[in-house]
């Protein structure tokens, strides 16, 4: 009885789609052999404990029943299955937000919230959300504070992350990519020299591109700002690093001025350098030309594009 309930239990509804006839009749031959064998042993021993063969004769004829609907009606079944998969997966609704301006909320108040990146499988990611400049909802991808944390890296370092979200940080290019291509972003970068004076730069897009492109920066939109557009130059450029060397210089570029960034020969900005009183490090050229900034933060937001066709998706999803 052991072996007959274990078999029947291992055939399952999905491979019986699929399940040629000769072997669904010889399955039922050795199922109704094994039966009676069972009943005439059963007979024999004049078993007390009951068997409950009876009840599986009809339990295997059920089953074998079913299997001839299933199989009939399996192409059927196949697509019905295949039209409720693509509905769950177009609305599929975010269980937390995807970025800044909806994590916060009516919230007014700077600091770590939760948002989930479906583009690279990340249900619960952890950013820091700026809320008093610029009307708020921005995303920190990028701060320099304090020498604590080193941004001399490899490739692997500036791809996944590194640093402390409250602290010297850097988000990862992979996020960076996913963040800036799925949905129209814009870029806010303050900056502070070691006199205290405060800059800004402003740039109506941002999106960086995929592993494949090396993380290049791909679109910087219009800029404002007092700090001067010295980004424009790093524009089209790939992101470097001092073991992968992109920029398009005869030397390294990540290696002469310790840090990755859009290098090209090499740069007029470069937010990742040493952070010392060095002349070479957080630079800002229209800034300064030879002075390490005291402070650097590089913010994205949604653009109101981006706003807009979150909106729909929304609309689409609970209609
Ligand atoms: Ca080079």
């Amino acid at each position: 009885m052991h072996q007959f309930k274990s078999c029947a239990q291992t055939v399952n509804a999905s491979q019986s789609i699929m399940f040629p006839n000769f072997l669904k009749i010889l399955l039922y031959l050795i199922l109704i052999f094994r039966i009676r064998y069972c009943l005439s042993e059963n007979n024999e021993q004049n078993a007390t404990d009951a068997c409950t063969c009876d009840v599986e004769i009809d339990v295997v004829r059920e089953f074998m029943d079913d299997l001839d609907v299933v199989q009939k009606s399996g192409t059927k079944l196949e697509s019905k299955m295949s039209n409720i998969e693509k509905l769950l997966i177009a609305n599929r609704v975010p269980k937390l937000p995807t970025n800044c301006m909806e994590a916060t909320g009516n919230s007014t108040k700077n600091g770590v919230y939760h948002i989930q990146l479906q583009k690279v499988d990340i249900d619960d990611l952890k950013v820091f959300c700026v809320e008093d400049v610029d009307f708020g909802g921005w995303l920190v991808i990028q701060r320099r504070q304090s020498d604590s944390v080193d941004f001399y890296r490899n490739w692997t370092d500036y791809k996944k992350g590194f640093g402390d979200l409250t602290g010297n940080y850097w988000i990862g290019l992979e996020k960076l990519h996913a963040l800036t291509s799925d949905c129209e972003q814009e870029l806010y970068i303050q900056m502070r020299r070691r006199n205290g004076k405060e800059y800004y730069a402003k740039y109506t897009q941002f999106v960086i591109a995929g592993e494949s492109e090396n993380y290049a920066l791909k679109k910087l939109g219009n800029y404002s700002g007092n700090a001067g557009d010295s980004f424009r130059r790093q524009l089209g450029m790939k992101f470097s690093t001092y073991d992968r060397d992109n920029d398009i210089h005869t030397r390294n570029c990540a290696e002469m001025f310790k840090g990755g960034w859009w290098f090209e020969k090499c740069y007029l900005c470069h937010l990742n350098g040493r952070y010392s009183d060095d002349e070479y490090g957080v630079n800002w050229v229209q800034i300064e030309r030879l002075e390490s900034l005291a402070f650097a933060q590089m913010m994205i937001r949604p653009t109101r594009n981006c706003l807009k066709q979150l909106l729909l998706r929304n609309l689409n999803a609970s209609a």
